[in-house]
Formats: structure tokens, sequence, C-alpha cells
């Protein structure tokens, strides 16, 4: 069974031998952030900081530094993932709704409640101050009152005042305008310290109007329990570590930013709108999730992958039966590039999938290889272009195409140049054999001792 709240998962993993205890005073400006992106760049473990200065607070980090983990999480196998959450995408489970869970163990509202002295990490040099990064952001549509689910960063800016990040065509962006047009305040709930299917959840590109919690809910295999804000009229996770309520207000724009983002670089600092906390509450000893965000690979990258290969995988395979995997690697922030393996049926296929591809993902870059290659392995995947493509034939190049906001090479703002790689072998051709060592998978792993 999936884990249904964060601290499952943390003992799974630590059982696992998976995640590591930090016991001695860590600093939450730049210490902390240092300490996931050295977990990320090695395939290192999860951490728990157990002493964070200036706060009684526990935080987890690193919980997705690698793709391990996130299979993990689901509770399934490296291969199953993918299909699991494309098989949760066809059955969502509507969220039930309960008297009481374990994130109402503390409730503080007004002035109670003081973010400053909660353990909100400073991430990467340049950042303009400390960013709750795992917060999964609960709104409704102020006409149809339709709800949405998803991960954006929120700069703490004093003891009840965050800055945030979410434009159109992003839900909570959509959800911003209308009330603005409206005139009035945006309920928002930030839950943090969630279920991990809750956060993988929120990263499918489910269409407007659906809640990404009835897919947390297939995912887990039962309905994600929910319970009743305190000040605003929303429903959060039962079983959160931390809920943080309040209103975006109408027409307010305050600096956010700079801060390091997905793409490897700064976005920068930009007025943007702002949320008055009215309420926290949280379990009893919480425990606050760190999230980094950065140069690729990182968590936030981690947890974007198995839910956009399989919102990509059953697109695809509607009109290409022949797609048997895609992946989106860190290298390319997990959006700006995808692989795809294909059988192909027939002639040209492979460029078919190509111009599908380019224009409707943002990415930039997309190469098709046959399903031999592992496209999980990048070396795998250049040496099939570098032996099995003719660029002056295989090469596909759109001009000024809608792409993502935050590609820094881009000449305009969320416009740039596309490019397809066919390195799959022509169709129904004679071509050469790959040269394979028989029996490699009957000698034991070299690596271990005594083998
Ligand atoms: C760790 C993390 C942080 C994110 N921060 C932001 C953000 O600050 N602003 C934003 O627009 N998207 C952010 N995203 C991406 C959105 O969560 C993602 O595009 C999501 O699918 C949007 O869903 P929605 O349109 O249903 O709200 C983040 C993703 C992750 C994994
Ligand atoms: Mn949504």
């Amino acid at each position: 069974m999936p884990f249904h709240d964060l601290r499952s998962f943390l003992e799974a993993l630590e059982a696992a031998g998976d995640l590591v205890r930090i016991r001695g005073e860590i600093s939450p400006r730049h210490e902390i952030a240092a300490y996931i992106r050295r977990t990320s760049d090695t395939d290192g473990p999860a951490l728990l900081f157990e002493k964070v200065r200036g706060s009684a607070i526990r935080v987890a980090g690193g919980v997705f530094a690698n793709r391990r983990k996130a299979v993990l999480s689901l509770d399934c196998g490296a291969d199953e993932a993918v299909n699991a959450f494309a098989k949760a995408m066809h059955a969502p489970l509507t969220t039930r709704l309960v008297d009481s869970g374990p994130c109402k163990d503390i409730v503080l509202t007004g002035p109670a409640v003081d973010l400053t002295h909660w353990p909100v990490p400073t991430y990467c040099e340049q950042d303009s101050g400390p960013f709750i990064t795992a917060a999964v952001a609960l709104s409704k549509d102020p006409v149809d009152g339709s709800k949405n689910a998803s991960i954006y960063r929120f700069e703490v800016k004093s003891p009840r005042r965050l800055g945030v990040l979410a434009q159109p065509p992003h839900h909570l962006g959509i959800h911003i305008q209308k009330a603005e047009q409206r005139n009035e305040p945006l309920p928002v709930a930030l839950a943090i310290g969630v279920a991990p299917a809750v956060l993988m959840a929120t990263q499918w590109e489910a269409p407007y109007g659906v809640d990404e919690l009835g897919l947390a809910g297939a995912l887990l295999g039962r309905a994600v329990e929910v319970v009743r804000c305190e000040t605003v009229d929303l429903e959060v996770p039962a079983h959160a570590e931390i809920i943080i309520e309040g209103h975006i207000l109408p027409g307010v724009r305050e600096i956010e930013g700079p801060f390091g983002e997905y793409t490897g670089y700064y976005t920068p600092a930009y007025p943007k709108p702002v949320m008055e906390v009215t309420a926290l509450t949280h379990r009893r000893d919480p425990i606050f999730q760190a999230m980094l965000t950065g140069e690729p690979t990182t968590e936030n990258h981690v947890l974007k992958m198995i839910p956009m290969e399989a919102s990509c995988l059953l697109n695809l395979r509607r009109r290409f039966p022949g797609v048997t995997a895609v992946h989106f690697p860190g290298a390319g922030g997990v959006g700006l590039m995808s692989v795809i393996a294909l059988r192909p049926r027939a002639k040209n296929e492979a460029r078919s999938v190509l111009t599908t591809m380019l224009g409707s993902h943002g990415n930039k870059l997309v190469v098709v290889v046959d399903d031999d290659v592992d496209i999980f392995d990048l070396q795998q995947v250049m040496w099939a272009v570098c032996t099995r493509c003719q660029p002056d034939r295989d090469v596909i190049i759109l001009p000024r195409m809608m792409g993502w906001q935050l590609d820094p090479s881009a000449p305009e703002l969320g416009t740039y140049a596309v490019m397809g790689i066919d390195a799959t072998r022509p169709f129904g051709e004679k071509f050469d054999s790959v040269a394979r060592v028989p029996g490699v998978d009957k000698v034991p792993d070299l690596r271990k001792r005594g083998a």
C-alpha cells in the first residue's frame, strides 16, 4: 500500500537505510539546502534535520532526492510506476470529509501565527529570502467552486505575509485572476508534509476543474481524508503535518524573488500576488518539509517525472500504440526535453510522434528512439542519435513555438524554437545489427565482495 502520510514514508525510508538523521545544529539559511544539494548529487539518502537553528521544529529534506524514492513512495516496481499512475488517472476517488484529523492537533489563529519562527529554508545564494517550496496550495474557482490542488512556491515576507508565483494557465493563477475580477480575496490553504502520492498527484497535468486530490486517492487505493479549515471555506488533507490558511488579496502586488528555479537559473524579482495568513494548524511535534529546486536534478524534478511521463504516455498511445515508454530527463528540467521509445509500425511514424510532441508539452528537444534503447540512460540515447540519425534527414526544427516561461535562452518570454530528432533506424530498411556479448546477465554483480 502506498503511504498515507509523510511520517509513514519517512519510517519506511529509514527502515530501508535510505534516511539519515542530522543531529548537529543546522542553519535554515543555505545549510539545509547544501545538505539536500549534496544528497541529490550523490544518489544519497533522505534527510531528517533534528535541530534547526532558531526553531524547535524538525525538517525533512531530500525526500524525493532521486527517482528510487519516488517509486518506493508508490509502493510499486520501477517499471510499474508510470503505468500505476496512468491507471489511476482513469479512476479518480473523490475526497472523504472527516470531522477531525492529526493536522488539527494544534490550532493557532490571527496574531498567534508567526511564520518567521518556522524553519523555512533559504535555498540558493541569491534567493531573496526563505521560501516554502513543498506546499500543496488548495483553492476553489470563485465562480463555479471547482477545486484545485498544486505545488507553488511561497516566500515568507513577515509573520503572516507570503508572496506567491502563480500565473495562468496554471490553475491557481486562474483562481487569482477570477477573484480579482470580482475584487474579492481568494481563500487559499497550504498543506505541508503530505502523503507522497498527494504531492505527485498535483504534478499530473489535469484539466482545469479536476481535483488532483481525486487522483491521489486512486493512487492510494482509498479516498484522501479531508477536514474543514478554521478560517476559510476549504478542505485540507487531514494527515498533513502543517496547514497554513489565508487569502490572496485582490489587486495587491509586492516584489517577490529572485529565486533559483528548476531550469537551474534564477528567476528575477518582480511584483507578485500576496497571501495574508489567518490561521496555522499542525500536528503535535510537526515535521516541516523542505524541497530543493535549482540546477537539475533536484526533488522538484523527480516529483514531476512520473506524473508527466504518465500524462504524456496516455496522450501519445491514443494515436501511436507503438510508443512503449516516455522519459522526461532531469537534464531538461523535466519539461524542456523528452525521450520517446517507439516500436514503429509504419514509415515516418517517428516523425509524426516528434511533431505531435513538439506541439503539445512545451518540450524544446524531443528524441525518438527504437524500443531497444534504454531511454532512462542518456548515454544510450545519445548513442542512438550518433549512430541511427542523419541530421539533414532526421532533425526537425520549428521556429517560434509556445513554450514554458522560464527558458533563459528564449528570445521572447514563453516563445522558443523547438527541435525533434528521429534516432530510430529507417523503417523497413536493412540496418547493421547491434554487437552484443552473450551471457552478460549470467555474470554475478562484481561490485559485491566474494561474488
Ligand atoms: C517543488 C515544486 C514547486 C513548484 N513551484 C511552482 C511555482 O512556484 N509556480 C508555478 O506556477 N508552478 C510551480 N510548480 C509547478 C506546478 O506545481 C505544476 O505546473 C502543476 O501541474 C500546476 O498545477 P495546476 O495548474 O493544477 O495548479 C512547482 C512544482 C514543484 C514540483
Ligand atoms: Mn489543476
